[in-house]
This record gives structure tokens, sequence and C-alpha cells, in this order.
């Protein structure tokens, strides 16, 4: 018999394809770390990762998980042509991709009609926004549609552009940072066709209008505007092209970022906005986010006061009367003892009111811009969120990912509290649903130990003990309080806790690695120092009484429907940002809870955003807090493969004669036959009630090479699909 040109008996045709093989395992790595023979070694898990994006396979399963290493550089994997190579095949048939897992997702919520939740996890710049994109686009290109749902994809991928520059930043860690947290339900119909979509936003991170760190900008658009805007609508709102002119631009010293075009970018959101909303024509026109943004947050920085035009532009935009927000800026409204007090500002007063009052337009207006999207993407009454039963929803979540920074404030702590939350929901979905598939299957399970984060969910959010409520508390309690008394009331309370630590040491000695205005928390993804300066302010996120009574009379469109006269009336508070944040969280985990997850967890290879370089010692810190030794600890400790019974026949049946070419009997049977006839013994698998278990890879690499081997002799006729390698 000849083989590759050489004759070879069997027995050497069969090594030299297993040879092969090893050959291309050795050199690209496994496509499912389940198959990593050493699959307790983190040495031989990062050895795989690196191999594998070292030949720019940045995409790997452990399972049903997807592992993505960001390679900082456009790959030629994601064309039109990719995406229906993709289409309809079975997840482990063909190389894993975001468009595999994306495919496998809406199949199953067609045949299995459950919602479906796709959530996207890592690190600040690992891949989670442009994973989520990425997976939009699949859906509005291989979705069916019609004329009338073209509309709705189009308005879905454009609501990304105009969030973006709204909601992302150049952060130190990402040049295109999300800075708020996005949930977004895509609904289809009956028959698959995209009909409508919702988005949830989670707090957007408001004070960067007003501050940014050295090296990082404030949000996208401002420079956008500046750029990209023309002559006469830079003349109309009084502006110059040069950021650095601006007080609330020019603090992270960082104009211009070199991987980003403004100029572009400003174009393509000017393309976006009418889509979503025709009546957003003109940038200067009271319907225009633009023109609240472009006005209403920026003066010169170079002077002390504002231009006499500046103050008529800003005076016009905000659509509200010169002396009474003067007014409303340098005086605080009081009301004691049932009676009204005026007192005057000081300069740090009037500074932080003019602050206050720049973070509220701005977050109030993307939330109305969020609002605006919704609308459009509500393409009929009945698919009003929530969403009609007849139809099913595919979920994408992509937050903003753990950080830490040289100085690591209030934003941080929610960022990492969220991020926290995510953690958990990946624990013990996937520990619970591994386990609900050999409960159904009706096959023992061993358990795995883990690092369970719950312990650290509970001391930020536990009720009354947890810090969030001290720092609530902390705000609402009459006299002197201060961001330093709310530190010594968290030493109190929770000094004690394992992921707890401030400067003080238990023998009365002073921490040097935390000072004496920061608490460090153990994260599950590592240490984070949090100063406290700020905690108190942002968490009450307050505006004083008369800036808002100025702001609901706003006559300005946008401005008027952000600012309601009924929250002036309106005596009593409302919730603090950070139970606020707390509380949406809750609901989200409701909501993803109700659906079927898939994951995305994403990698960033090195801190420096270059392609091709791997740095060992960040990716493995990121499998180690991301868990994803334990999550294949977890799928390895059960059963390696499992495959329904049709399609593990489907594929071996030519390996035994008495289910070549085709099985009559029961599937169960065939499968039984064919495992007896390949010699499987009783330890390496186990017949569920649809599903063959296979529990070690080798079992299952034998099968294959004995496939291939098979190849030659029956030629075409044999179904061979890529699975395995
Ligand atoms: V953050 O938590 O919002 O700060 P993300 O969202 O995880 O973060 P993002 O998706 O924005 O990170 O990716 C950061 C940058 O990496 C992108 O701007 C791209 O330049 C680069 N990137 C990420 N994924 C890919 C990819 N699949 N192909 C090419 C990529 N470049
Ligand atoms: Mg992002």
């Amino acid at each position: 018999m000849r083989y590759q040109g050489r004759e070879v008996d069997i027995e050497g045709r069969v090594r030299l394809v297993m040879e092969s093989a090893l050959t291309a395992r050795d050199r690209v790595g496994v496509q499912d770390f389940v198959l990593l023979e050493n699959y307790n070694s983190e040495a031989a898990f990062i050895e795989n990762l690196r191999r594998r994006f070292r030949e720019n396979l940045i995409y790997t399963y452990i399972g049903s998980v997807l592992v993505s290493v960001n390679p900082y550089k456009e790959l030629e994997i994601y064309s039109k042509q990719q995406m229906e190579r993709y289409r309809g095949v079975s997840f482990y048939e063909i190389s894993p991709h975001i468009y595999a897992l994306s495919d496998n997702t809406y199949r199953a919520m067609r045949t299995e009609r459950k919602d479906q939740c796709i959530l996207i996890s890592g690190e600040s710049g690992a891949g989670k926004t442009e994973a989520s994109k990425k997976i939009l686009l699949y859906y509005a290109v291989t979705c069916p549609t019609n004329d009338h749902m073209a509309i709705l994809g189009d308005r879905l991928l454009q609501s990304n552009p105009v969030l973006e520059a709204f909601g992302n930043a150049k952060t130190l860690r990402n040049d295109n940072s999300s800075r708020f947290g996005k949930y977004m339900d895509v609904q289809f119909d009956f028959r698959g066709t995209p009909v409508g979509g919702h988005i949830l936003n989670y707090l957007l991170e408001k004070s960067r209008v007003v501050h940014q760190n050295h090296g990082e900008r404030n949000f996208h658009i401002f420079y956008q505007l500046l750029d990209g805007g023309d002559d006469d609508l830079l003349i109309t709102l009084d502006l110059e092209r040069n950021p650095q002119n601006y007080r609330y631009l020019v603090k992270g010293n960082c104009p211009r970022v070199s991987s980003i075009s403004d100029k572009n970018n400003w174009k393509v959101v000017m393309k976006a906005l009418p889509v979503i909303d025709p009546d957003i024509k003109s940038c200067e026109g009271q319907n225009c986010p633009i023109s609240i943004t472009g006005c209403s947050d920026m003066h010169k920085h170079s002077q002390n006061s504002i231009t006499e035009n500046r103050c008529v532009v800003v005076l016009q935009l905000l659509g509200v009367d010169g002396s009474a927000l003067r007014e409303a800026l340098t005086h605080k409204k009081l009301t004691a003892k049932g009676e009204e007090m005026i007192s005057p500002l000081n300069y740090e007063q009037a500074v932080s009111a003019r602050d206050a009052l720049a973070k509220a337009v701005y977050g109030r207006t993307f939330t109305w811009l969020v609002e605006k999207i919704n609308q459009s993407l509500h393409w009929k009454d009945s698919t009003k969120f929530p969403f009609s039963k007849d139809s099913s929803v595919i979920g994408l979540l992509d937050i903003y990912g753990f950080e830490v920074l040289q100085q690591n404030s209030f934003e941080q702590f929610c960022i990492n509290y969220c991020n926290e939350k995510l953690q958990q929901l990946f624990i013990e979905l996937t520990l619970r649903s591994e386990q609900e598939e050999y409960e159904t299957e009706g096959i023992a399970w061993e358990t795995v130990q883990y690092f369970d984060n719950k312990i650290i969910c509970d001391l930020i959010e536990e009720k009354h003990k947890g810090i969030i409520s001290i720092l609530d508390e902390e705000c609402l309690r009459p006299g002197e309080t201060c961001d330093v008394s709310f530190l010594e009331k968290l030493e109190d309370t929770v000094g004690s806790h394992p992921h707890f630590i401030t400067h003080k040491l238990a023998n009365g000695k002073t921490r040097r690695v935390v000072s004496r205005e920061e608490f460090r928390l153990l994260h599950y993804a590592g240490e984070v120092n949090y100063n406290v300066n700020g905690f108190l302010d942002k968490n009450n996120d307050l505006l004083n009484r008369n800036l808002k009574e100025v702001m609901c009379q706003s006559d300005n469109q946008i401005l008027s429907h952000c600012f309601r006269r009924e929250e002036v009336i309106d005596q009593k508070r409302p919730e603090m940002a950070a139970t606020q944040f707390k509380n949406s969280l809750m609901k989200l985990m409701e909501i993803l809870m109700s659906k079927e997850p898939s994951y995305v967890r994403c990698i960033k290879p090195n801190d420096a955003k270059q392609p091709g370089r791997f740095d060992e010692v960040l990716v493995r810190h990121q499998v180690k807090y991301l868990g994803l030794m334990e999550n294949l600890r977890v799928r390895r400790a059960g059963f390696a493969y499992r495959r329904r019974f049709e399609a593990f026949l489907q594929r071996y049946k030519p390996l035994c004669p008495e289910t070549w070419p085709n099985w009559h009997g029961r599937l169960v049977d065939g499968v039984s036959t064919l495992v007896n006839h390949l010699g499987y013994k009783a330890e390496e698998y186990k017949l569920g009630r649809s599903k063959i278990f296979i529990r070690f890879p080798k079992t299952l690499f034998t099968t294959e090479d004995a496939l291939e081997a098979k190849k030659p002799e029956i030629g075409n006729e044999l179904c061979y699909t890529n699975f395995g390698m």
C-alpha cells in the first residue's frame, strides 16, 4: 500500500498518520484544552495558548467556553466567507472562532426555543468590546432578513459607534476603553430573523467629563467634534480646534491617540446618528446631543472666566436663563425648619458645583441617547421590552473589565465589583450546568475544588455590613462626615475580613503597602488599593437643588427631558450611586440567570498593546484569576468529551463492520456496538440517556487516528469532519 508516495504497511501507515497529527498538534497546540494530555499543568495550558497565539490562532475552547487572546492586529478571519464557513456547522467540527460560538448560540436559541446570553469577560483591553461587535455583525450578516428588518440590523450595528463615541475613552490600559457597562438583547422572531433590540446601560464613569488622569482622555466625542466638525459648526458653537485649550480636555495631556482617527470617527458617528433617529439632523439643533456636549462642558482653561460670546452660546444651548444659572452656580439653597436659606459658595464650592453640573448634563444626555437608541430598536409594539413570549432573545454582555490603576477610586471600586459579580455567575453556572448535564444524563459526578469569590461579593454588597452599606450610612449620617471617617468606619466594621486590608496591622504597627487614605481589597483578580478621597461625594452624586431648578426650566428639548420638574418637587432622596449600581447589577444577574449562558473569556497578552507579544507572567495571572484551570478540571473531572449518540455514530461508524455503512437499531445500541468493537474499556466511557461521555482525550485521539488511517480505504464515503485538533 502506498502512503504519501511511499510504500508502507498498515502499522507503519497508522504510525505515520499519528506522527503527522502529533507534529501539527505540537506546532499549533490543541484547539480544545480538554484534549491536553497534562490538563492539571498550568504550564502546559499556557504553552498551548502561546503556540496558538504564535500561529495567529487566537481562539481555543475549554469545552464550550471560548478563550480568546487579543492579537492587537487585524487578522483575516472575520470576512463574509468565514461567516459562511461557520454558518450551521457544529461547534466541534470546525476550528474555534467567535463565529462558531455565535452560530451555536443562535442555533440553540432556535432549536431549543430558549433565551440565550453571551457573557464576555476579561480585564480592560482584553478584547470584550471587539468580540461583542463581531458577534453582532455575524447575526446582522448571516440571519435571514427582509427589507424592514435590514433597517433594524443597520440600527443595531450603528448604535455601536454612537455609544462608543459618548461612552468610551482612551485610558492607560486601552485606547478605546468602555467607560460604561452594556447589556444588549437582540430579539428574534420564530423564523430566526432579528426583529428588535434593547440596551441596558450601567454606571457611566461621569467623573471623566471633568477630570482625566495623565495619559488619558475625556470621552471620544469631544475630540471628534473638535477635529471633525466642520468650520461652520465650530463657529456656531464658538469652539477652537485644539483640545488643549479646554480645561475639561487638557488634564490628561493627551489630545491625540495614534491608533484613533477622531476625524474619521466623527464622520462615522454623523452617519450613524440619523440612522438611529432621523430627527437628529443638524448638530446645532436642539435635539442633537452633540451640541450639548459641544457647549456646556468645555471652557477655555487659559482664562479664569469664560468669554462673553462663549457664555451666550453655552446659555443658548443649555436653554436656561443666564442670571438664574449664575446665581445657582455661586449660591446654595437650603431648607432648614421649613425656611429657605440662601448662602454664597466659596471658590472651591462653586468649582465643584460647576463640575457637578457638567457631569449631570453629560451623564443624563448619555442616558437619553440610550433611550433614543432603544426606541429605534423597538420595531413593533409587540417587541416592547421585556419582549413578548413568541420571540426569543440573545443577550450580549460587554462591561468594563477589571482594572487596577496607580490611583483607584470609587469608579474602579464599582467596575471591579461588577467583575466580581460576573465571575460569581461564571462559577455558579459553569459548575451548575455541568452538574445538571450529568444529572439529566444519569451519570455520577465528582466535585472539583475552586475558589468561590462569593466571600468578596458579600464583603462589598451585604446589607448593613458590606462596604456599600457603610458608605451609604456615612453619606447619610448627620454631622461631620468625610472620606476619612468612612475609612475608619470600614476598619471598625470589616477590618478583620480576610479580603480587606488597611494600613493598620493587628499589632498596632503600620503596613506600608497601603497608605492612610486607602483600603485594599483582595479581589479574585488581584489586589487593589482604593483611595477613599472623593468616595462620599461620588456616592452622593448630588446636584445643588437650585441648579436642578434652573435646569428643569431648560427649553432645550433634550435637557428638559433629562431634568424633570418632579425631581425638584420630590424631596425624597434618590438612592446613592453605589446602591443604585448594586441594585441594577442584581437585576442584571437575574436576567442572565434566566437565560442559557455561553462564555467568551478574553485574555490580554501584553500591557504594551502590541501584536506578537505574549507576556507569560501576565497571561498566567489572567488564566489563574479567570479560573480557567478550574474550569478545565471541572470539565475533565467528569468526562473530557460528550457527543450526542447520532453525531458519534455518524462520525465513527466506518470503524465497525456492524455499524457501517448504516446502523438501523436504537442509537444507544449502535454506539455500544461501536465502542465494544473499538475496545473501549468500561472506565473510559459512559452512556447517558442521549450522549456518550468519554473520560480521556486519549481514547478519542486513538479513535480519531484510526479514522484517519481508514480514510484512504473508504475515501470520499467517509463523512469526515475536522474534529478534535
Ligand atoms: V475595556 O474593559 O472596555 O477597557 P475591552 O473591551 O476588553 O477593554 P477592546 O475590545 O476594546 O477591549 O480591545 C482593545 C483593543 O484591542 C481594540 O481596540 C483592538 O485594537 C484590539 N483588539 C481586541 N480584539 C481584537 C481582535 N479580535 N482583533 C484585532 C483586537 N484587534
Ligand atoms: Mg470594552
